[in-house]
C-alpha cells in the first residue's frame, strides 16, 4: 500500500517510513501544504490537517501532529511546539527550566490517517526528561534537549533513526498505524480509491 505524507518536515518521512516499511507500506511526501487550525489539542489539528488534505489529493494520507509537554512549564510548548523552536528555540527552553528541579516531560504524536472508506486517529507519547544542555547533532526540533526514560541517558539526537524509533512518540503512534492497516487489509482488499 502506498501512503502519502503531508508534512514540511523530511525527518518525520524519514522516521515513520523506516517503521511502516514492515508492515509493507510504502510512504511519499504527497506535495501539498499541511494546513494547522489552532486548536490545544493534537488530534484535532491533525485531523482537520488530513481532511483538509484529502479534500484537495484524494489519495489514502496521514498527518502527524506533535509537540513537547513540559511538566514544570504546565505542558507548554505542547500544541505550539512548531511556533516555539522557530522563535525561542532550544536555548529558549533551557533559559525557562533554569534552577527547576523538575525537568520532566512528553512528547506527543497524534497521526490521522484517511484511507477510504476509513478514518481513523492514533495517539502515543514519550516521556523522559529534559537535559542541562543540547546533546547530539541527529534528528531535528527538541531531540538534543530530550532523554526518554526508557532508554540508556543519551538525548534522542544522540541516536540512529532506528534507535530513536525504539522511544519514540511517533514510532509508537506509527506501530498502531500499521497494525490497524495490517487487521483492515489483512485479505490483500486495498483501501477504496474515494470516500
Ligand atoms: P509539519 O507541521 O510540516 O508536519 P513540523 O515540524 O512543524 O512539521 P509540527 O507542526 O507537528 O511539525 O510541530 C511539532 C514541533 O514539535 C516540531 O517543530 C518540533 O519542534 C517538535 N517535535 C515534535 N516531534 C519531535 C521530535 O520527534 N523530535 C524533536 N522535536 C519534535
Amino acid at each position: 500500500m502506498r501512503l502519502g505524507l503531508v508534512t514540511g518536515n523530511r525527518h518525520k518521512l524519514e522516521e515513520l517510513s523506516l517503521v511502516l516499511r514492515d508492515y509493507g507500506v510504502e510512504l511519499y511526501m504527497l506535495g501539498i501544504q499541511k494546513i494547522e487550525v489552532q486548536s490545544e489539542s493534537l488530534e484535532v489539528i491533525a485531523l482537520e490537517a488530513a481532511r483538509r488534505a484529502y479534500s484537495k489529493a484524494r489519495v489514502p494520507l496521514i498527518v502527524d501532529d506533535s509537540g513537547l509537554f513540559i511538566e514544570a512549564l504546565g505542558g507548554f510548548p505542547g500544541p505550539y511546539s512548531s511556533y516555539t523552536y522557530k522563535t525561542i528555540g532550544v536555548e529558549g527552553i533551557l533559559r525557562l527550566l533554569h534552577g527547576l528541579p523538575n525537568r520532566r516531560a512528553c512528547f506527543h504524536a497524534a497521526i490521522a490517517a484517511i484511507v477510504p472508506p476509513y478514518e481513523k486517529l492514533f495517539h502515543a507519547r514519550s516521556c523522559g526528561f529534559i537535559t542541562e544542555s543540547p546533546r547530539g547533532t541527529g534528528g531535528f526540533g527538541f531531540d538534543p534537549i530530550f532523554t526518554p526514560e526508557e532508554g540508556d541517558g543519551r538525548t534522542f539526537a544522540e541516536m540512529s533513526v532506528e534507535e530513536k524509533n525504539r522511544y519514540s512518540h511517533r514510532a509508537k503512534a506509527a506501530r498502531m498505524l500499521g497494525e490497524w492497516l495490517r487487521e483492515t487489509f489483512k485479505r490483500g482488499v486495498g483501501p477504496s480509491k474515494h470516500l
